[in-house]
């Protein structure tokens, strides 16, 4: 079943009572998210245009994207598309995944880790399954 999979979903289905809203966002630190993708087309959210999830929130913030198929699916993020760079990593036994950074050296400040896509490899930020507000 496709779905529009937020943090705020991923949230509540973990969390008995919501401890932040997206309009006063102030998450714990360190938070992992897993969103999780299905038949379909899945919209992964993780920013908007007045704000993105996962960045400024301590190391290790970041979602947790899995089943993310290129072909039906799409990734959202707040533009500008060059602020984010792609990096192929090392899953574990075997498997591959590609994280996703903002890169905030024009701020002198540390790139952030955004969201980590398990099992996927040879993706672009060109290509349009990444939506940029
Ligand atoms: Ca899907």
């Amino acid at each position: 079943m496709a779905a529009v999979l937020t943090r705020l979903a991923a949230i509540s289905a973990t969390t008995p009572f919501p401890p932040w809203t997206v309009a006063g966002a102030a998450p714990g630190q360190a938070e992992i998210d897993t969103l999780g993708g299905s038949q379909g087309t899945d919209q992964f959210i993780l920013a908007y245009s007045s704000k993105v999830y996962y960045d400024r929130e301590g190391f290790g913030g970041m979602a947790l994207i899995l089943n993310f198929n290129p072909g039906e699916d799409t990734v959202q993020l707040k533009g500008p598309k060059e602020s984010y760079f792609l990096v192929l990593a090392d899953a574990g036994l075997g498997a591959v995944r590609t994280d996703i950074y903002l890169d905030k050296s024009p701020l002198s400040q540390p790139e952030q880790l955004i969201a980590q896509l398990q099992g996927i490899s040879d993706i672009s930020l060109d290509i349009p399954y990444f939506i940029f507000l």
